[in-house]
Protein backbone atom coordinates (compact mmCIF):
# COMPACT_ATOMS: atom_id res chain seq x y z
CA UNK A 1 0.00 0.00 0.00
CA UNK A 2 1.47 3.21 -0.88
CA UNK A 3 0.72 6.42 1.17
CA UNK A 4 -0.40 9.53 0.32
CA UNK A 5 0.13 12.70 2.45
CA UNK A 6 -2.01 15.48 1.80
CA UNK A 7 -1.81 19.13 2.92
CA UNK A 8 -4.43 21.83 3.02
CA UNK A 9 -5.65 25.33 4.57
CA UNK A 10 -8.75 25.23 5.03
CA UNK A 11 -12.13 23.58 3.57
CA UNK A 12 -10.30 20.51 2.33
CA UNK A 13 -13.09 19.51 -0.13
CA UNK A 14 -10.60 18.30 -2.94
CA UNK A 15 -9.01 16.11 -0.21
CA UNK A 16 -12.49 15.03 0.69
CA UNK A 17 -13.11 14.12 -2.90
CA UNK A 18 -9.18 12.34 -3.00
CA UNK A 19 -10.28 10.28 0.41
CA UNK A 20 -13.43 8.95 -0.91
CA UNK A 21 -12.62 8.08 -4.31
CA UNK A 22 -9.67 5.69 -2.81
CA UNK A 23 -11.96 3.99 -0.11
CA UNK A 24 -14.63 3.52 -3.23
CA UNK A 25 -12.47 2.44 -5.68
CA UNK A 26 -9.79 0.44 -4.07
CA UNK A 27 -6.86 2.16 -5.13
CA UNK A 28 -3.36 0.55 -4.37
CA UNK A 29 -2.84 3.54 -1.80
CA UNK A 30 -4.72 5.36 1.12
CA UNK A 31 -4.26 8.41 2.42
CA UNK A 32 -2.06 7.90 5.70
CA UNK A 33 -2.52 11.60 6.82
CA UNK A 34 -3.52 15.08 6.22
CA UNK A 35 -1.58 18.24 7.54
CA UNK A 36 -2.85 21.43 8.02
CA UNK A 37 -1.39 24.43 8.43
CA UNK A 38 -3.73 26.24 10.11
CA UNK A 39 -5.17 25.01 13.17
CA UNK A 40 -8.68 25.63 11.85
CA UNK A 41 -8.56 23.98 8.81
CA UNK A 42 -12.23 22.75 8.48
CA UNK A 43 -11.13 19.88 6.39
CA UNK A 44 -9.36 18.13 9.54
CA UNK A 45 -12.40 17.41 10.83
CA UNK A 46 -13.55 15.70 8.31
CA UNK A 47 -10.10 13.76 8.12
CA UNK A 48 -10.40 12.85 11.76
CA UNK A 49 -13.85 11.52 11.43
CA UNK A 50 -12.38 8.99 8.50
CA UNK A 51 -10.01 7.95 11.19
CA UNK A 52 -6.74 9.69 9.14
CA UNK A 53 -3.99 10.46 11.31
CA UNK A 54 -4.00 14.27 11.15
CA UNK A 55 -1.21 16.90 12.19
CA UNK A 56 -1.17 20.86 12.29
CA UNK A 57 2.35 22.75 11.51
CA UNK A 58 1.67 26.23 12.17
CA UNK A 59 3.33 28.44 9.76
CA UNK A 60 3.04 31.53 12.48
CA UNK A 61 5.03 29.65 15.15
CA UNK A 62 7.94 29.91 12.47
CA UNK A 63 10.33 32.72 12.16
CA UNK A 64 10.98 31.68 8.34
CA UNK A 65 9.80 29.71 5.36
CA UNK A 66 12.60 27.45 5.76
CA UNK A 67 12.04 26.63 9.01
CA UNK A 68 8.27 26.24 8.48
CA UNK A 69 9.33 24.02 5.79
CA UNK A 70 12.00 21.94 7.85
CA UNK A 71 9.28 20.67 10.51
CA UNK A 72 6.67 20.22 7.97
CA UNK A 73 8.90 17.82 6.03
CA UNK A 74 9.74 15.85 9.60
CA UNK A 75 5.61 15.53 9.85
CA UNK A 76 5.31 14.33 6.35
CA UNK A 77 8.42 11.84 6.50
CA UNK A 78 7.04 10.13 9.45
CA UNK A 79 4.37 8.73 7.09
CA UNK A 80 6.83 7.41 4.77
CA UNK A 81 4.64 8.98 1.62
CA UNK A 82 4.82 7.82 -1.95
CA UNK A 83 2.87 10.79 -3.01
CA UNK A 84 2.07 14.20 -0.95
CA UNK A 85 -0.45 16.19 -2.46
CA UNK A 86 -1.56 20.09 -2.14
CA UNK A 87 -5.01 20.66 -1.48
CA UNK A 88 -5.62 24.07 -1.21
CA UNK A 89 -3.07 24.22 0.48
CA UNK A 90 -1.68 28.34 0.80
CA UNK A 91 1.86 28.61 1.96
CA UNK A 92 4.69 29.29 -1.29
CA UNK A 93 6.97 26.04 -0.41
CA UNK A 94 10.72 26.62 -0.11
CA UNK A 95 13.41 24.86 -2.89
CA UNK A 96 14.65 22.41 -0.50
CA UNK A 97 11.31 21.21 0.30
CA UNK A 98 10.29 21.24 -3.74
CA UNK A 99 13.52 19.12 -4.20
CA UNK A 100 13.06 16.63 -1.35
CA UNK A 101 10.05 15.67 -2.94
CA UNK A 102 10.32 16.09 -7.16
CA UNK A 103 8.37 13.59 -8.95
CA UNK A 104 5.66 12.96 -5.91
CA UNK A 105 4.07 16.48 -5.01
CA UNK A 106 1.45 17.22 -6.60
CA UNK A 107 -1.11 20.82 -6.35
CA UNK A 108 -4.14 21.62 -8.33
CA UNK A 109 -4.41 24.75 -9.07
CA UNK A 110 -7.59 26.72 -10.61
CA UNK A 111 -6.54 28.13 -13.26
CA UNK A 112 -5.59 26.90 -17.09
CA UNK A 113 -2.28 27.24 -16.51
CA UNK A 114 0.66 28.85 -17.88
CA UNK A 115 -2.36 31.73 -17.30
CA UNK A 116 -2.62 33.24 -13.59
CA UNK A 117 -0.22 31.59 -11.63
CA UNK A 118 -0.52 32.92 -7.99
CA UNK A 119 -3.62 34.11 -6.06
CA UNK A 120 -7.30 35.43 -6.85
CA UNK A 121 -7.31 33.16 -9.87
CA UNK A 122 -11.23 33.38 -10.52
CA UNK A 123 -10.82 37.23 -10.05
CA UNK A 124 -8.16 37.82 -12.96
CA UNK A 125 -9.92 35.42 -15.47
CA UNK A 126 -12.96 37.28 -15.34
CA UNK A 127 -11.32 41.04 -15.68
CA UNK A 128 -9.05 39.57 -18.64
CA UNK A 129 -12.33 38.78 -20.25
CA UNK A 130 -11.54 35.03 -20.53
CA UNK A 131 -14.50 32.87 -21.76
CA UNK A 132 -13.05 29.68 -20.81
CA UNK A 133 -11.61 28.81 -17.15
CA UNK A 134 -10.53 25.94 -15.30
CA UNK A 135 -7.76 24.31 -12.91
CA UNK A 136 -4.57 22.60 -13.80
CA UNK A 137 -2.83 19.61 -11.59
CA UNK A 138 0.71 20.00 -12.04
CA UNK A 139 4.15 18.17 -10.39
CA UNK A 140 4.98 20.96 -7.97
CA UNK A 141 8.52 22.60 -8.65
CA UNK A 142 10.70 25.51 -7.16
CA UNK A 143 9.24 27.97 -9.69
CA UNK A 144 4.97 28.39 -8.05
CA UNK A 145 2.81 27.09 -10.33
CA UNK A 146 5.48 26.24 -13.03
CA UNK A 147 5.56 22.71 -12.88
CA UNK A 148 4.95 19.79 -15.43
CA UNK A 149 1.35 19.60 -16.12
CA UNK A 150 -0.79 16.32 -15.64
CA UNK A 151 -4.12 17.35 -16.67
CA UNK A 152 -6.65 20.12 -17.11
CA UNK A 153 -10.16 21.09 -16.57
CA UNK A 154 -12.16 23.31 -18.39
CA UNK A 155 -15.48 25.26 -18.10
CA UNK A 156 -16.89 28.12 -19.50
CA UNK A 157 -17.83 31.52 -17.92
CA UNK A 158 -20.75 32.85 -18.24
CA UNK A 159 -22.19 36.23 -18.65
CA UNK A 160 -23.41 36.61 -14.90
CA UNK A 161 -20.36 35.31 -13.28
CA UNK A 162 -18.48 36.48 -10.22
CA UNK A 163 -15.74 34.72 -8.98
CA UNK A 164 -17.44 32.89 -6.94
CA UNK A 165 -19.78 31.46 -9.35
CA UNK A 166 -17.17 30.81 -11.56
CA UNK A 167 -15.05 29.18 -8.43
CA UNK A 168 -17.90 26.64 -7.88
CA UNK A 169 -18.25 25.68 -11.16
CA UNK A 170 -14.32 24.95 -11.72
CA UNK A 171 -14.44 23.33 -7.91
CA UNK A 172 -17.03 20.06 -9.63
CA UNK A 173 -14.32 19.50 -12.03
CA UNK A 174 -11.53 19.46 -9.55
CA UNK A 175 -13.52 17.11 -7.89
CA UNK A 176 -13.50 14.81 -10.41
CA UNK A 177 -9.94 15.90 -11.94
CA UNK A 178 -8.05 15.64 -8.98
CA UNK A 179 -8.57 11.60 -7.92
CA UNK A 180 -8.48 10.63 -11.20
CA UNK A 181 -4.79 12.03 -11.29
CA UNK A 182 -4.06 10.94 -7.64
CA UNK A 183 -4.86 7.45 -8.81
CA UNK A 184 -2.73 7.79 -12.06
CA UNK A 185 0.38 8.16 -10.18
CA UNK A 186 -0.47 5.58 -7.47
CA UNK A 187 -0.76 2.82 -10.44
CA UNK A 188 2.28 4.74 -11.95
CA UNK A 189 0.54 5.27 -15.29
CA UNK A 190 2.05 8.86 -15.43
CA UNK A 191 5.71 9.45 -17.15
CA UNK A 192 7.43 13.06 -16.44
CA UNK A 193 9.35 13.34 -19.95
CA UNK A 194 10.99 17.07 -19.25
CA UNK A 195 8.11 19.73 -19.08
CA UNK A 196 5.19 17.27 -20.51
CA UNK A 197 3.32 14.67 -18.50
CA UNK A 198 1.47 11.74 -20.51
CA UNK A 199 -0.66 8.54 -19.21
CA UNK A 200 1.04 5.07 -20.22
CA UNK A 201 -2.28 4.23 -21.64
CA UNK A 202 -3.32 7.48 -23.66
CA UNK A 203 -5.90 8.25 -21.22
CA UNK A 204 -7.57 11.79 -21.62
CA UNK A 205 -5.82 14.23 -19.45
CA UNK A 206 -8.14 16.71 -20.16
CA UNK A 207 -11.65 17.43 -18.26
CA UNK A 208 -14.44 18.85 -19.90
N1 LIG B 1 5.36 26.10 -3.78
C1 LIG B 1 6.18 25.99 -4.82
N2 LIG B 1 7.50 26.10 -4.61
N3 LIG B 1 5.75 25.75 -6.09
C2 LIG B 1 4.42 25.66 -6.32
O1 LIG B 1 4.02 25.42 -7.55
C3 LIG B 1 3.49 25.80 -5.25
C4 LIG B 1 4.00 26.02 -3.98
C5 LIG B 1 3.16 26.20 -2.88
C6 LIG B 1 1.80 26.19 -3.06
C7 LIG B 1 -0.21 26.15 -4.51
C8 LIG B 1 -0.48 27.51 -5.18
C9 LIG B 1 -1.75 27.54 -5.97
O2 LIG B 1 -2.14 26.53 -6.53
C10 LIG B 1 1.26 26.01 -4.34
C11 LIG B 1 2.09 25.78 -5.42
C12 LIG B 1 -0.10 29.87 -2.24
C13 LIG B 1 0.36 31.02 -2.83
C14 LIG B 1 0.71 32.25 -2.01
O3 LIG B 1 0.97 33.32 -2.57
C15 LIG B 1 0.53 31.02 -4.21
C16 LIG B 1 0.25 29.87 -4.94
C17 LIG B 1 -0.21 28.71 -4.32
C18 LIG B 1 -0.40 28.72 -2.97
N4 LIG B 1 0.75 32.14 -0.65
C19 LIG B 1 1.09 33.21 0.29
C20 LIG B 1 2.51 33.00 0.84
O4 LIG B 1 3.11 34.03 1.21
C21 LIG B 1 0.17 33.20 1.48
C22 LIG B 1 -1.26 33.40 1.09
C23 LIG B 1 -2.24 33.03 2.24
O5 LIG B 1 -1.81 32.52 3.29
O6 LIG B 1 -3.44 33.24 2.03
O7 LIG B 1 2.99 31.86 0.96
O8 LIG B 1 -2.36 28.64 -6.11
C1 LIG C 1 -9.62 24.90 -4.73
O1 LIG C 1 -10.40 25.57 -5.68
C2 LIG C 1 -8.18 24.87 -5.17
O2 LIG C 1 -8.01 24.72 -6.55
C3 LIG C 1 -7.71 26.23 -4.74
O3 LIG C 1 -8.38 26.53 -3.55
C4 LIG C 1 -9.56 25.73 -3.44
C5 LIG C 1 -9.39 24.86 -2.24
O4 LIG C 1 -10.60 24.24 -1.93
N1 LIG C 1 -6.30 26.23 -4.53
C6 LIG C 1 -5.60 27.34 -4.42
O5 LIG C 1 -6.07 28.44 -4.62
C7 LIG C 1 -4.16 27.14 -4.06
N2 LIG C 1 -3.53 28.40 -3.89
P1 LIG C 1 -10.65 22.99 -0.95
O6 LIG C 1 -9.86 23.38 0.30
O7 LIG C 1 -12.10 22.83 -0.65
O8 LIG C 1 -10.04 21.82 -1.66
Amino acid sequence: MKNVVILISGRGSNMEAIVHACQREGWPGRVAAVIANRPQAAGLGFAQAQGIATAVVDHRSHPSRESFDAELMQVIDAHEPALVVLAGFMRILTPGFTAHYAGRLLNIHPSLLPAFPGLHTHERALEAGCRLAGATVHFVTAELDHGPIVAQAMVPVLPDDDAERLAARVLVLEHQMYPRAVRWFLEDQLRIEGSRVHHVQGHAQLFV
